[in-house]
């Protein structure tokens, strides 16, 4: 085993979080010879049957749980805490168990020091799943041993152990999981865009965007970082010279607007023009089989991360006819008469909500609301007035979007729904004799109704169909 692999296995080690990330975590460490115990702690109690099954089997293989917060200081008794992704590590409890000389890694930075292989990291507010969806195709596609992991949905330590040297990871990574890291440091990384999200989290968007700009600072001048030039806070950023982004990452901009970058990679109409280390490529999006302008975004990051990895553009041109949109992101979800049902329950913020509405040509009824993260509804209005016949507010964040927008509309376009069977059938009414679309984009987390955005997404599919079986006899 190499040094660097060594750096986290310590005798005694604590995981926070029992979810899917502390779940691969305790599998992982438990197979550690140096790790000889074991800690898993979680604020809460852990009582779903499913959950305490979990719990016995990493009981009886030695892990010590401690659960609930006046617990918390047991952590004193480890070496090194591995965060999931979800808990905060700046609170002033993580603060205090510092000073005590414990050191607190995130799980990326855990997995990553076990890697050899190059590692592709991307994030952003919004598009990051599309995105190394596309590149791992791209590669996939073009005889590279691609591996997927991460924010998408896998933890990246529970895929370590397949990871040939000769292999490329791709991964998906929060601004959560950037917080906590030292040596994280991906070959390729990309920052697709940053607008307001998590403020449920950080104390203000520079604090979330420092976050999310940790991606690059271990980069050196061999690696290569990703922007985009239509975003406006990155764009602004550039003016502050070589001190504007931490790192010494070769950087590499995309633009779906501004047809004039001297380098990186543009889009000349239905064509993406990349000039990456002074080679020209152009990569014809004719059958390109993604709706809505943000992922023509996604796929001008994804062709550049995929093109400076060593595939050909003609290998990229192929690989995006027979790509695959993903669940959850403007997914097709049904169609009753005229009524067609768009499923976009991953949009989970304010402007990813903006950027689906905006995809849209069609008279429009958006179901919006859940859980609020603090996001401003505000910058919805004026896209809603332009595009939108009618908004059904669901949730717990009904009321305060409710306070937000009506008053600039008298309240017209605004019903509230009590759940997911009344806002379908509601939507379907509204359009029955118009036809058009009715657009799941909830700008909100999904936690206050359901487990995660993927339930919310497949119990609108299923209230879709629902209504389709009610209407069709
Ligand atoms: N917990 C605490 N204290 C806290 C917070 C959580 O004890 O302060 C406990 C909870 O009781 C629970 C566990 O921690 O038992 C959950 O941990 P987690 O929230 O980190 O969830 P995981 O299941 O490990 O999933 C995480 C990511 N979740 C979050 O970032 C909130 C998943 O991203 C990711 O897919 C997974 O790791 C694998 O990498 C989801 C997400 O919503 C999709 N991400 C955000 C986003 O995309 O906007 C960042």
């Amino acid at each position: 085993m190499k040094n660097k692999h060594k750096r986290y296995l310590v005798s005694r080690i604590g995981v926070v979080g029992f979810g899917r990330t502390g779940k691969s975590l305790l599998d992982f460490l438990l197979e550690q010879k140096e790790c000889e115990h074991i800690y898993l702690y979680n604020d809460t109690a852990i009582e779903a049957p499913e959950e305490t099954a979990a719990r016995a089997n990493f009981e009886s293989r030695g892990v010590t749980f401690i659960t609930g917060v006046s617990e918390f200081s047991r952590l004193e008794e480890v070496e090194i805490i591995i965060l999931s992704p979800g808990v905060d590590g700046r609170k002033e409890r993580f603060e205090r168990l510092r000073e005590k000389g414990i050191q607190i890694i995130s799980e990326i930075e855990f997995a990553f020091s076990f890697i050899e292989a190059p590692v592709i990291a991307i994030t952003g507010t919004n598009g990051k799943s599309t995105t190394v969806s596309l590149i791992h195709h791209f590669l996939s596609k073009n005889g590279f041993n691609s591996f997927l992991t991460g924010n998408i949905g896998t933890p990246l330590i529970s895929e370590v152990k397949n990871i040939p040297d000769n292999a490329v990871v791709v991964v998906e990574v929060s601004s959560f999981q950037l917080e906590e890291i030292a040596y994280f440091k991906p070959h390729i990384a990309a920052i697709l865009n940053v607008t307001p999200d998590h403020l449920d989290r950080y104390k203000s968007l520079e604090d979330y965007y420092m976050a999310k700009f940790n991606i690059g600072k271990n980069q050196g001048t061999s690696d290569y970082l990703i922007l985009n030039d239509d975003d406006p806070y990155l764009k602004e950023k550039e003016k502050h010279g070589a001190s504007a982004f931490p790192g010494a990452a070769q950087k590499v901009w995309f633009s779906r607007l501004s047809p004039d970058l001297t380098s990186g990679a543009w889009l000349e109409g239905n064509h993406i023009h990349l000039r990456v280390n002074q080679i020209d490529d152009v990569i014809s999006l004719q059958e390109n089989p993604l709706r809505g302008v943000h992922n023509l975004e996604n796929l001008l990051a994804a062709a550049a991360a995929a093109r400076l990895m060593g595939v050909s553009a003609t290998g990229i041109e192929k690989a995006v006819k027979d790509f695959k949109g993903l669940s959850h992101r403007m997914e097709f979800a049904g169609k009753i008469g005229n009524v067609e049902f768009i499923n976009d329950s991953k949009a989970t913020n304010v402007d990813a909500a903006l950027k689906s509405i905006a995809g849209i040509d069609a008279p429009m009824v958006l179901i919006l609301g859940g859980k609020d993260k603090g996001g401003d509804f505000t910058m919805l209005w004026q896209t809603i007035k332009e595009k939108v016949d009618h908004v059904l507010l669901v949730g717990a964040a009904a009321q305060t979007i409710h306070r937000q927008l009506a008053d600039l509309d008298n309240g017209q376009r605004f019903i509230f729904v009590p759940d997911f069977t009344a806002a379908v059938a509601e939507g379907y009414r509204l359009l029955e004799k118009s036809g058009g679309v009715v657009l799941l984009a909830p700008g909100c987390a999904s936690f206050d109704m359901f487990k995660n955005f993927e339930h919310r997404g497949e119990v609108f599919k299923e209230e879709v169909q629902k209504l389709k079986g009610i209407i069709h006899g």
